[in-house]
């Protein structure tokens, strides 16, 4: 099975590209740039990361990603997942960025958005991988500086894929972002929304009703809420699960909870996703792989999931194609 899901054509909808940083490279970055870690070792930092909810993961990760300073820096970032991801099958990557955590460190959007630009080039040219690149605000901080990044990314609105919310949900309800979606509606934007990973069912319905997104961002909550189920399943809104993610951050106990299977007998459109790889235990394989022996799923099932992010990404009808 292992060899199978290897070989099966992969798709991530949702990644966070400053989640894929591994300690390695987080201290090679930290000595090239002179940034003090609060980690002796490679071993030490892997040891910290024992999280009991969402915001104890958040608080390490944006810890860590302040060795990224320079567009050098994201594009090393990028490619060193890229290069992974690639070596397990994967095929297309369409990565969060958080604009916000970066900016309020004093590195320019500029240097983050030419950093990643060069690594997407690099991996289409170089692994024949496609990616694409969803702009996330950080729910957490004020609408009107989300919409401040939004405006501020003029020069690049026509690289984005779409825009996403991501970072504690708790208490930052979707509604809170109407306004910013909106503009990203009339700019021709598509949205995407993490809802229902801590969130109450409620926060799904909003970003569907209010933010008019795509897809959900997680949305494993919605099973509480047997109308929703219903109205997700009737619409074929895509849930970007990501299982590993859920364990880790103790959205669920253990992955023989995770109720993925009743996703599935629900009959909803869901895809298998690493989330933040380099903080959850692993990537897009070892997400497949946990699947398997929690679930015990046939070659079909991962077949089914694999084809629905590839139905669900943001690529061309041409690269939709070659996908399929
Ligand atoms: C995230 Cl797992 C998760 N949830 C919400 N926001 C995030 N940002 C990075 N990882
Ligand atoms: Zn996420």
């Amino acid at each position: 099975m292992r060899d199978f899901l290897k070989r099966l054509p992969k798709a991530e909808l949702h990644l966070h590209i400053e989640g894929s940083l591994e300690p390695e490279l987080m201290f090679a970055l930290a000595e090239r740039n002179g940034v003090a870690l609060p980690y002796a070792s490679v071993e030490e930092v892997r040891a910290a990361y024992d999280f009991s909810d969402l915001q104890s993961f958040l608080d390490l990760y944006f810890q860590g990603m302040s060795v990224l300073r320079t567009a050098e820096d994201f594009h090393d970032l990028a490619m060193d997942y890229f290069t992974r991801a690639h070596a397990e099958g994967v095929v297309h990557i369409e990565m969060h960025v958080d604009p916000q955590a970066h900016i309020a460190r004093g590195v320019e959007l500029a240097a983050v958005m030419e950093g990643l630009g060069r690594a997407r080039r690099r991996a289409e040219r170089e692994l024949g991988m496609s990616t694409a690149l969803i702009l996330a605000f950080l729910r957490d901080r004020p609408a009107e500086e989300a919409m401040a990044v939004l405006e501020s990314a003029a020069p690049y609105w026509e690289l984005l894929d779409a825009v996403g919310l991501d970072s504690a949900e708790r208490g930052n309800p979707p509604s809170k972002f109407v306004e910013v979606f909106e503009r990203a509606r009339r700019l021709g934007i598509p949205r995407v929304a993490h809802a229902g990973e801590e969130g109450p069912p409620e926060y799904i319905r909003e970003a569907l009703d209010q933010l008019d997104v795509c897809r959900i961002d997680h949305g494993v909550r919605c099973l509480e809420d047997s109308d929703l189920v219903a109205r997700l399943r009737d619409e074929a809104v895509v849930l970007t699960v990501c299982p590993l993610s859920n364990v880790r951050l103790k959205v669920v106990e253990t992955m023989a909870e995770h109720p993925f299977p009743q996703l599935l007998d629900a009959g909803l459109m869901l895809t298998i996703n690493s989330d933040d790889p380099a903080y959850f235990g692993g990537g897009m394989l070892d997400n497949f792989l946990a699947c398997h022996e929690a679930f015990g799923w046939s070659e079909e099932v991962f077949v089914t999931l694999a084809s629905s992010a590839i139905e669900a990404a943001f690529v061309s009808d041409e690269r939709r194609e070659e996908l399929r």
